[in-house]
């Protein structure tokens, strides 16, 4: 990589950051995801920015064996553990986290080679969460590219269901980011309290200019995000729904930990599994999986 790097931190399992060239400055790496000045980085509370890992519930839970659950769930405020290497050659870099024990609760480990990371379940997560599963997470660094991998392995002789997404805090001009390849999807639109059924996307190109909230369904998994500096290519796999989140102004000044104008520097773009459940069975692994590449 020429010069490409990352942070991840085991707590939560979170990318915090991720800079890259790209066809314009292929040789100047950039910052490409978006960290609040005022994001919270003790282990005390999830992190507002970077790739917050939202598993077994998105959002409020429905499930009835989530209802112990916090929104979104319990991995993004875990701390995982580095359990091994992955990958380390002129390609790329991969690490896997992988939950032994609460280790040091931040590593702000750039990725020098590659490891693992996982969780498993710990006292804490059984009291508000029965169900046996081991998850690892692999983060993959090449010169313009990051993956990131969510492994939910079935370790009980139970059915598991869950979901799953990659809540991505892509560093943009939110007053000029457009979104590619949402035309024609239904919907559930979160900011209007008025119909709570499904909308069917009529733009070509969606921006975020107002508040927006928008969870797609059957989604191809294939998005652009531009803006008049730079733009970012996603692609995704297992993940069928995809979630369109900025809060502007009026929501986003009444979120503790963002920073003041915070809403005008990112777009949420967020590959998952949120409408409905991933169901598996006893010792099976579903792998979602992400690809981000910078354009
Ligand atoms: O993914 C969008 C969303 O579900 C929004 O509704 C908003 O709640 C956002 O996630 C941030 O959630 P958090 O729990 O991190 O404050």
């Amino acid at each position: 990589m020429k010069g490409s790097s990352a942070e991840l931190l085991l707590y939560g399992a979170t990318v915090i950051s991720w800079k890259a060239g790209d066809s314009r400055d292929p040789l100047e790496p950039r910052e490409r995801l978006f960290l609040s000045s005022k994001a919270v980085l003790d282990g005390s509370k999830p992190i507002r920015g970077g790739i917050p890992v939202v598993f077994p519930c998105f959002g409020a839970p429905t499930h009835p064996e989530h209802n112990l659950l916090g929104q979104h769930g319990f991995a993004r405020s875990e701390t995982w553990a580095w359990g091994g290497i992955v990958m380390d050659n002129d390609a790329g870099v991969s690490v896997r986290l992988s939950q032994g024990f609460s280790i040091a609760l931040l590593s702000r480990e750039l990725i020098p080679v590659n490891g693992s990371t996982a969780l498993e379940p710990t006292p804490k997560i059984a009291a508000v969460y029965q169900k046996l599963f081991r998850l690892e997470f692999v983060a993959t660094l090449s010169e313009h590219q990051l993956s990131t991998d969510l492994h939910v392995k079935n370790t009980s002789s139970e059915v598991l269901e869950f979901q799953a997404l990659f809540h991505n805090y892509v560093r943009a001009s939110a007053h000029e980011v457009l979104i590619r390849h949402l035309q024609n999807l239904e919907y559930f639109d979160k900011t209007d309290s008025s119909f709570q059924g499904l909308k069917t996307e009529t733009r070509a190109e969606v921006d975020v200019r107002r508040y927006t909230d928008s969870v797609y369904e059957n989604a191809p998994q294939k998005y652009e995000i531009t803006w008049p500096a730079g733009g970012l290519a996603v692609k995704s796999t297992r993940l069928k729904d995809v979630v369109v989140w900025n809060p502007q102004a009026d929501a986003g000044s009444k979120i503790g930990d963002m920073e003041e104008g915070g809403w005008e520097h990112f777009v949420c773009l967020e590959p998952g599994y949120v409408r409905g459940f991933v169901s598996t069975q006893p010792g099976e692994t579903w792998i979602g999986q992400q690809v981000l590449e910078t354009v």
